[in-house]
């Protein structure tokens, strides 16, 4: 079995490319939940979601995230209150657009969380009805919020991820990342198990900080990894310095850490052995190495399904 921690676009495109290569059966993924958020009244998943409706071939491949073909007459609807909303209510929001048929996919999941199901439960009945063949596991049944504090004091309230990641357009310079709910959390049915029995796990290229962060911070992950070490490769979601999509490369930034392949190995050094790095970066696979990781150089930018069949190949086979 390979197993797979994952977040968001980027880790939604590999794992299409490894199902291409590997048996569906064969693969499970870790995933982030730090991005979850109650909103309307309904549990919003975006890591597990946007993976499944990738991994089901339904997602818009332009977003990157929600439905093809997707119409919004629940969210236009919904704006003829937002006026009528008092200003600290968040009943008529509609930044965070959640379209008609992805509505079907929360309205399910909290109904079923309601009837005392667990995440994970819940995961695999929407896979199922989805027809995904790799099972995605939540790192948590529990609730662990990424919470992000503004840089500049007056606006020292710390905001939420979808409120930094959407509503600001992660334009917000941060000064700290936290996990609220973290401490207290345990890993979700099966995620332990996934580690330690895995032939090879696989650190998608996702957010280091926000998407990677969260599922290191659940309890007794970060062990599991670390005894694994050798059999763990990471494929870094910076390129010559910059992220492909969203805030990495920032984030990283902002918080101290270099926006390069070499803070990435830095980062994920204590319990990955190798990490796969594009070729724009061969030039850094020395510091690379130096920051106590393996460099595998290969083509990390999947634009489509053949780069990520290419790049799941070069992460099986790449000397862990
Ligand atoms: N991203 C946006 O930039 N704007 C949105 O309105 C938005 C809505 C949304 C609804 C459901 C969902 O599963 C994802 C959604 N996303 C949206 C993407 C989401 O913010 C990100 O996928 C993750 O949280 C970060 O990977």
């Amino acid at each position: 079995m390979i197993t797979v921690l994952a977040g968001g676009v980027g880790a939604a495109r590999y794992l299409a490319g490894l199902v291409q290569v590997i048996d569906a059966d064969d693969v499970t993924a870790v995933v982030n939940t730090g991005d979850d958020v109650w909103l309307h009244g309904l549990r919003v998943c975006p890591d597990l979601d946007t993976l499944t409706y990738t991994l089901a071939g339904a997602v818009d491949a332009e977003r990157g995230w929600g439905l093809v073909g997707e119409t919004w007459a629940a969210m236009d609807a919904l704006a003829r209150y937002q006026q009528a909303a008092p200003p600290a209510s968040s009943a008529g929001l509609t930044w965070f657009r959640l379209g008609d048929r992805d509505l079907a996919t929360h309205l399910y999941r909290t109904a079923r969380l309601g009837e005392g199901a667990d995440l994970a439960e819940v995961t695999g009945e929407v896979t199922a009805a989805w027809g995904v063949g790799c099972r995605l596991v939540p790192m948590t049944n529990d609730t662990v919020e990424t919470r992000l504090t503004p840089a500049d004091a007056e606006r020292a309230d710390e905001l939420g991820f979808q409120e930094y990641f959407v509503q600001h357009r992660h334009s917000v310079v941060v000064s700290a990342v936290r996990f609220a709910g973290a401490e207290a959390a345990r890993p979700g049915p099966g995620v332990l198990a996934a580690i330690a029995g895995a032939e090879r796990v696989v650190v998608a290229p996702s957010n280091p900080i926000v998407s990677i962060g969260p599922i290191l911070a659940v309890p007794g992950v970060a062990d599991a990894l670390a005894a694994r070490r050798a059999d763990v490769v990471a494929v870094s979601p910076i390129v010559a310095g910059a992220a492909l999509r969203g805030p990495a490369d920032r984030l990283l930034a902002e918080l101290g850490h270099q926006p390069s392949v070499v803070g990435v190995a830095r980062l994920y050094a204590p319990w990955a052995a190798t990490l796969v790095v594009d070729e724009a970066d061969a030039g850094r696979a020395g510091e690379v190495e130096a920051a106590g990781m393996r460099c595998v150089v290969g083509l990390t930018v999947m634009h489509g399904p053949a780069e990520g069949a290419a790049l799941a190949r070069l992460t099986l086979a790449s000397p862990a």
